[in-house]
């Protein structure tokens, strides 16, 4: 039976109003943390749970929170990142809008163990009306005292600001994030320092998904003992995948972290399979960013061990044989994706957004989408497949903020997993040209 952390109220008509929210024990959390709990406790209980943050990096959370620097009269911030903006990842949105308090409740409980007065949720541009719900649900739990000066009468004040985004993948890393929301370009801060030393107008500043703060009133009302004990391993809890591609019931899931994907993948609970008649062909299962795997791959690990979802069977082999669980955005393709071109759009869209304050990004991203696009349109030769390696290679780890990384990565795993089908593309250009055409291993 998968656990209902995130999603256990989202069939409750009006949920997302605070009367109905509070009917199914909302604010409890709020109740509790600030009438029971000192901060640091609070902090404890995180630690405990094992939650790891779950836009991306997967680093621990309470690691996280107790790196805060506490310097004597500077403010403290509390940042949710609501910039997901990764193609293939779509739950924060789906949270915010089908239950906006649950972020709200957890921004609370969060910013009170952080010590922070003053709370900002940055949310992309293009989700305005998102912005009006959230707007819509501050204004309710200020009005109930959840929210504003002394909270529930505790001597609390908190005020939340929602900043919309201007529209830039990039802004959705932490430190371009902050640039952002100080008015600036969003260019990435070279690190360290990290957020937690000096983030936002060079305060102390933690920056935590949407997601990652929702799970926080399930932890402070039940305990990080109990929500360790959900998942597998250091994966604790559940996660909310976003999936699309060629399944029968795409759409946003909450798991347990450890679910078999072969369960996750073909169970009616799930995503019911690939749609009828097509095989699987390959999976990017954590948002465009992390490695392709092609199915067999996916389905088991290097060893011959089921494959699972959880942050450690999912990489299980590194990068030869393995991937990330990232954001959980899981995308299925199906045998008639063209990996080449599949490839050519990533590359589009990362040279599209790489903010250029660093050549091996700037310049690689441009030349992996242009050599991309010539083998896709049928003008490519064999040494094109090197030269993609090689870019990808000079990219990796040679730049100030992850997206170089994210552009290399998905071009040499899908030349390592899929070279013979690059290698197709530049034998026979006039058949890889055709609409449609698809490589099809024989
Ligand atoms: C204090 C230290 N803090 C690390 C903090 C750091 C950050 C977090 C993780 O990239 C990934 C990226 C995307 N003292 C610290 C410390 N921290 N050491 O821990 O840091 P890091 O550098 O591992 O990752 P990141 O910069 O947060 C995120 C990948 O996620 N990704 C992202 C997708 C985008 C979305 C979206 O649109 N929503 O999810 C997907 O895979 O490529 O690798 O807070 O400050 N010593
Ligand atoms: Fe900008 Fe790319 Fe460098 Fe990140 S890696 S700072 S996006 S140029």
């Amino acid at each position: 039976m998968a656990t209902k952390i995130l999603t256990e109220h989202l069939d409750k008509p009006g949920i997302e109003t605070f009367e109905v929210y509070r009917k199914h024990g909302g604010y409890a959390a709020v109740e509790k943390a600030l009438k029971k709990m000192s901060p640091d406790e609070i902090v404890e209980e995180v630690k405990k749970s094992g939650v790891r943050g779950r836009g991306g990096a997967g680093f621990p959370m309470g690691m996280k929170w107790s790196f805060l620097a506490k310097p004597e009269g500077v403010p403290r911030y509390l940042v949710c990142n609501a910039d997901e903006s990764e193609p293939g990842t779509f739950k924060d949105h789906y949270l915010m809008k089908s239950i906006p308090h649950l972020l709200i409740e957890g921004m609370i409980v969060s910013s009170f163990a952080l010590g922070a007065n003053t709370s900002f949720i940055y949310v992309r541009g293009e989700l305005m009306y998102v912005i009006r719900i959230l707007e819509k649900a501050i204004e309710e739990a200020k009005n109930a005292g959840f929210l504003g000066k002394n909270i529930l009468g505790t001597g609390y004040d908190l005020e939340i600001v929602v900043q919309p985004g201007g529209g830039a993948y990039i802004c959705g890393e932490e430190t371009a994030l902050l640039e952002s929301l100080e008015g600036k370009r969003g260019n990435p801060r070279n690190k360290p320092p990290f957020p937690a030393v000096k983030g936002l107008y060079q305060s102390p500043t933690v920056v935590n998904n949407v997601e990652s703060i929702a799970n926080t009133p399930w932890i402070v009302n039940n305990g990080g003992d109990e929500y360790a004990k959900i998942g597998i391993g250091r994966s604790t809890g559940t996660k909310l995948i976003s999936a699309s591609g060629h399944i029968n019931k795409p759409g946003v899931y909450e798991i347990d972290l450890g679910l078999p994907v072969d369960e996750f993948l073909n169970s009616d609970q799930y995503l019911g399979g690939i749609r009828k008649g097509h095989y699987l062909k390959a999976v990017v299962a954590g948002g465009s960013s992390v490695p392709i795997l092609p199915a067999d791959l996916f389905l088991k690990t290097a060893n011959g061990e089921d494959r699972l979802m959880s942050y450690e069977s999912l990489s299980d082999g590194g990068f030869a044989s393995g991937t990330m669980l990232g954001s959980g955005g899981f995308i299925a393709m199906d045998e008639t994706t063209c990996i080449v071109r599949n490839t050519w759009n990533f590359s589009r869209f990362y040279h599209h957004e790489s903010c250029g304050q660093c050549s091996p990004c700037r310049e690689g991203t441009g030349w992996m989408e242009k050599v991309l696009h010539r083998i896709e349109h049928g003008h490519g030769n064999m040494r094109d497949i090197d030269l993609l390696v090689d870019v990808a290679k000079k990219i990796e780890g040679n730049t100030i903020c992850p997206l170089g990384d994210a552009a290399a990565w998905p071009v040499a795993s899908a030349i390592r997993h899929f070279r013979d089908e690059f290698e197709w593309h530049v034998k026979n250009p006039s058949a890889a040209t055709k609409a449609g055409a698809v490589y099809m291993k024989e």
